[in-house]
């Protein structure tokens, strides 16, 4: 059954001209092992909640996971689709897509995602069982991971948080090939993995990962085990290839024909290509179908369980009923009180309405809990062997954070929402990225959002993040100017089903610019705050903090007898979705000048060659924040001075 993947693989990387046959080959016996004997799915509904997930972390040998998905009766992943690896418009991409076929759990390519985003299924699994009971929810979850895997500092980070918590239905299978692309693995990295993981509070194991009843012994031993497993499965990268088993060579490129036909004869495969035998493929479709008793009952389960209409709209990502009324109340209560607090209060205050209202939010920070302003009093933490909370001390982790949370909302049932200081979002970029690729609902509370955080100076202001995130497809940045925008952002952050939203929020207190609560005026991305008095001669444009210094400025412009626009530019992304006319409406046809305490960036997008931008050029510097404002020319004087200058 091994030799299926095996065979499988190296003809559809020969077909492609590319790939990566040499982990499919070393890691075959393992899962096989694995998929026959341990997972839990149902070929036939490969959404099934309460399946077990697998994560072949190790994307680059995406070939494992299509031969997996094929030979165990997946529709839509079939001989047709094998032949056209790597191929534009095939499930089978270079490496697994989440969306490309149902039976793929997360993206990965990018090594240590794939282990880091299963701690937060896995934690997912753990808050889902809490809330709905084992009847509904009790599953595993299955790793495939390479040495580049367990390299990539993001792993360490999860497998700690893994570990912390006991995450004790996560195992990890550890393709422990000693060889990476430039050779053995002895040139980098000689650290005892096992030890590491042992100090992580995992339980580890070594086997022969071509004995399988070592592997099925193995597997057994996870299964009871009160802690994360590591099973580090001593495999030959490419095994059966006559030359290049054993070597980095087989690890990236087609075997090529003469060394693809001497592994298959060396394991006595003499069927042409893409060609599995009938026995054979009986033996797989048989294991495709193995969770089909559990799955039936699993359904009986659910049909009668009385949480069942919850659970279900949970799982699917539909927000409950009236969700969002105690946050139109808050900004009914935000226009009449005119609060003068920071956009990260402003947050708290529209989490104190969410987090009650919406029981799927699991929130964290990466220990900034009390700048983030990210926890609601009253919810409790997750703990080891709790997982009643609803709130994760993620530890300083970033990374590992982002990642996790990526594993929460592909696990379904979770909306998870995090929070830091905007300048370590580089910190979580890469998983941020990932979220943004998988379409996932993950929501960033990124906080300390410009020089405006003052004293702890320029490793502290982020400059460049907010235009970094705007470059990046699918993500929607927003940057609030006062409690009501906060409000209106959170519920179109929660809204967002579809990709990951990241709240740029301020430490210092604003001012409350809008006093009226009626529509989400965000919704559209930008919009007129205030209308000039006459024809329009200049149009101020200014996001989150910046909006107040240039409302001051309009006023002394229309003083001065030059009508000018006030306009919010909270999410451009939004804000780029409305027709053209609406937007040139808003953005006016007079002078253009935007405003915002970031480099500029993208700006010219919005001011046109002729507008003007009023910002920063370069790094902040440690000093009060009216300082830095001065410091750095972003004030009201400045931009009516530059308005008056170019008007002549
Ligand atoms: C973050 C990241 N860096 C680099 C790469 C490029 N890359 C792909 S596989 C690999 C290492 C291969 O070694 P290993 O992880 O042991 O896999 P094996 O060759 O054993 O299959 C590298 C560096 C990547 N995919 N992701
Ligand atoms: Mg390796």
């Amino acid at each position: 059954m091994a030799d299926c993947i095996r065979a499988l693989a190296i003809d559809a990387v020969e077909a492609a001209k590319s790939g990566h046959p040499g982990m499919p080959m070393g890691m075959a016996d393992a899962a096989t092992v694995l998929f026959s004997r341990f997972v839990k799915f149902d070929a036939a509904d490969p959404r099934w909640p309460d399946r077990d997930r697998f994560v072949l972390s190790a994307g680059h040998g995406s070939m494992l996971l299509y031969s997996l998905l094929h030979l165990t009766g997946h529709a839509g992943m079939g001989i047709p689709e094998l032949k056209r690896f790597r191929q534009l418009h095939s499930p089978a991409a270079g490496h697994p897509e989440f969306g490309e076929h149902p039976g793929i759990e997360t993206t990965t390519g990018p090594l240590g995602q794939g282990i880091a985003t299963s701690v937060g299924m896995a934690l997912a699994e753990r808050l889902l069982a809490a809330r709905f009971g084992k009847s509904l929810v009790d599953h595993r979850t299955w790793v495939i991971a390479s040495d580049g895997d367990l390299q990539e500092g993001v792993s360490h980070e999860a497998a700690s948080l893994a570990g912390h918590l006991a995450l004790s239905k996560l195992t990890v299978l550890w393709d422990d090939n000693s060889i990476s692309i430039d050779g053995d693995t002895a040139l980098s990295f000689t650290d005892d993995t096992l030890k590491r993981f042992q100090a992580y509070g995992w339980a580890v194991r070594r086997v022969d990962g071509h004995d399988h009843e070592a592997v099925a012994a193995a597997l057994t031993w996870a299964q009871r085990s009160r802690k994360p497993t590591l099973i580090a499965c001593r495999t030959i990268i490419g095994f059966g290839a006559p030359t290049k088993a054993g070597t980095a060579g087989s690890h990236g490129a087609p075997l090529g024909e003469k060394e693809a036909t001497g592994a298959k004869s060396a394991m006595g495969w003499n069927h042409p290509a893409f060609e599995v035998p009938e026995g054979l493929r009986e033996r797989w479709a048989t294991v495709g179908s193995r969770g089909a008793g559990a799955r039936r009952s699993w359904l009986k389960r659910l049909a009668n369980h009385p949480q069942r209409d919850e659970f279900e709209r949970a799982v699917v990502g539909k927000l409950p009923e009236g969700w969002h009324l105690p946050l139109a109340a808050l900004r009914a209560r935000h226009a009449e009180e005119k609060p003068k607090i920071a956009t990260r209060i402003a947050s708290q205050r529209a989490l104190e309405a969410l987090v009650p209202a919406v029981p799927e939010m699991v929130g964290g920070s990466a220990d900034l809990t009390g700048s983030n302003n990210t926890n609601v009093k009253g919810v409790p933490s997750v703990a080891p062997g709790n997982f009643a909370g609803r709130y994760i001390h993620y530890g300083v982790r970033e990374h590992g954070m982002a990642a996790a949370m990526n594993g929460m909302a592909l696990h379904g049932g979770i909306i998870p929402y995090s929070g830091t200081f905007l300048v370590f979002s580089d910190y979580m970029r890469p998983a941020i990225r990932l979220a943004a690729l998988m379409r996932q609902r993950a929501i960033h509370v990124l906080t300390h959002d410009s020089i405006g955080l003052g004293e702890d100076g320029p490793t502290h202001q982020p400059v460049e993040h907010v235009a970094s995130f705007r470059a990046m497809p699918n993500v929607f940045v927003f940057r609030p100017a006062d409690a009501m925008e906060t409000a209106e952002c959170w519920e179109l952050a929660l809204r967002r089903a579809d990709g990951p939203s990241l709240l740029a929020l301020s430490r210092q207190n604003l001012p409350a610019l809008r006093t009226d609560a009626g529509e989400n005026r965000c919704a559209r991305g930008g919009y007129v705050l205030e209308e000039a008095s006459g024809p329009r001669r200049a149009t101020l444009i200014a996001t989150g903090s910046e909006v107040h210094l240039a409302q001051a400025a309009r006023t002394a412009l229309e003083a001065d007898g030059i009508p000018t626009a006030l306009v919010s530019l909270p999410c451009w992304e939004l804000f780029a979705l409305q027709d053209e006319s609406y937007r040139a409406e808003v953005l006016g046809s007079g002078l253009r000048v935007g405003v915002e305490a970031l480099i500029g960036f993208g700006w010219e997008r919005w001011l046109g060659p002729d507008g003007i931008f009023i910002g920063m050029t370069g790094f902040g510097a440690s000093a009060p924040a009216e300082h830095l404002f001065k410091h750095f020319g972003i004030t009201t004087d400045a931009i009516v001075a530059a308005v008056r200058k170019k008007l002549g």
